[in-house]
């Protein structure tokens, strides 16, 4: 099956820190154990197959550049066949595990519903005999629900009743196409969900619609026995002006809004989580509060581009807090990392795939240890415990148990007098955890 385009390239090895050999790991050992599990397991590494196989590097100003010598740039089968093969090759030499795709990803729109449905099954039991034959698996799916001119207007928040029939079908396609190949999850990323005008849009409407939209998916997935996660991907802009699902907050609000909640988690994604003004940390935080953080696409912007960069997680710093959260949350169930990226317009050699997934899988390699060494040196978490340790006394905890109201609060306040306060040492927090890194 293999095509060996990338005979250059071995199996990427690990060298360890002295090395300097790019096309080596210098942190990322897959079978070394950290905190108690192999970083493999950890980190649950997945490529994106959109990235990956199907960007061809365009901007707004100018064309695509990547070299790509096995695609013949035709929608046959035949070359969508040929891609999955050199996906799967690529994912054999760098190491990852898992992968994620759109169903227009790895098969063609053809002329007629039908011949599209056949291509996706044709290409679908091809990737099953690659996952077979490799051991890797999907770490989820999903339809592509906003390249299509039919999707101009929103998929399931379109105005048109029909389009809305036209993306319940692609997504019954793509939850079953999801569920055969063993997918650990499902992702809705809502990139047309949303508005441009308030003038011509019934908000409201329209995100009763997204609602229902996905009570049948949850149905459908129900009635296959897909027992995987299903995921919303927030983002609050881009393509749309305004997204529905703009953030961790926003969509937990939503899935609340309309008895979704148990059926659904987040994949939290770093530049989109950037793009609505927060951290990622943030994102994650809320979205494990709230106990629904299942999934990450990492990535991450540029600072000076306010749009959606999708760079590689090359940020040591940011990708340690993603790490932090990721291990107090116990570690990833049917989520993992997965690399939402594309490399620069100017990277257009097959190997710079490798260098880019390379760089990717050290920086959450170093990540993951970095994080570690924080949570056993413990300092941290002291201190936010002691932080708050006023509320462990009897008064707080009469307060937080609800025992108490505003007037015998004030009697309290009136009889201690002035509170006093201590510094929140954030210059000192920050040194100590620069130190882990
Ligand atoms: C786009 C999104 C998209 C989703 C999958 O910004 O990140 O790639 O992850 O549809
Ligand atoms: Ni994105
Ligand atoms: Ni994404």
């Amino acid at each position: 099956m293999s095509n060996d385009v990338f005979q250059d390239v071995p199996v990427i090895p690990f060298e360890g820190p002295d090395s300097r050999n790019p096309l080596a790991f210098k942190h990322y050992e897959a079978d070394a154990v950290v905190a108690g599990k192999p970083m493999r397991e950890h980190l649950r590494f997945a490529a994106a197959y959109w990235h990956t196989m199907r960007n061809p590097l365009g901007d707004p100003f100018g064309v695509g550049t990547a070299k790509m010598p096995w695609d013949d740039g035709s929608d046959s089968i035949d070359n969508a066949l040929r891609r999955a093969d050199v996906f799967f090759e690529f994912l054999g030499k760098i190491g990852i595990d898992y992968y994620c795709f759109h169903d227009r990803d790895v098969a063609p729109e053809l002329s007629t519903q039908g011949a599209t449905s056949d291509a996706l099954d044709r290409v679908v039991n091809h990737l099953q005999e690659h996952q077979v034959a490799s051991g890797r698996r999907l770490l989820w799916g999903t339809a592509c629900l906003f390249a299509h001119p039919r999707y101009v207007h929103g998929a399931a928040t379109s105005c048109s009743v029909d389009v809305f029939a036209c993306a319940a079908a692609q997504v019954r396609h793509a939850l079953d196409c999801t569920h055969r190949l063993g997918g650990a999850g499902y992702v809705f990323w809502g990139g047309r969900e949303g508005y441009t005008s308030l003038l011509n849009t019934d908000m409201q409407r329209e995100r009763e619609h997204l609602a229902r939209f996905l009570h049948m998916a949850v149905e459908h997935k129900q009635s296959i026995g897909f027992d995987g996660a299903l995921y919303i991907e927030p983002k609050p802009m881009e393509p749309a002006t305004h997204q529905y699902d703009s953030d961790a907050a926003a969509c937990l609000n939503f899935l609340r809004e309309f008895d979704l909640l148990e059926h659904f988690m987040l994949n939290i994604e770093t530049n989109h989580a950037t793009l609505a003004g927060h951290g990622m940390e943030h994102e994650l935080k809320v979205a494990a509060n709230a106990d629904r953080l299942g999934s990450i696409d990492a990535n991450m912007g540029h600072p000076q581009l306010g749009w959606d960069t999708d760079q590689f997680p090359m940020d040591l710093a940011d990708a340690t807090r993603v790490m932090l959260v990721v291990l107090e949350m116990g570690g990833f169930t049917t989520g993992g990392l997965n690399f939402d990226a594309k490399r620069r317009r100017e990277s257009f050699d097959p190997v710079d795939l490798f260098h880019a997934h390379i760089g990717g899988m050290d920086t959450f390699a170093r990540a993951l240890k970095s994080a570690d060494v924080v949570l056993r040196d413990g300092r941290l978490s002291s201190f936010l415990k002691q932080r708050y340790s006023e509320w462990d006394s009897d008064l707080g905890q009469r307060i937080e148990a609800g025992e108490i109201g505003l007037v015998e609060l004030e009697a309290i306040a009136n009889q201690r007098g002035e509170p006093v306060l201590r510094s929140g040492r954030q210059e000192m927090l920050e040194g100590i955890f620069n130190d882990a890194l």
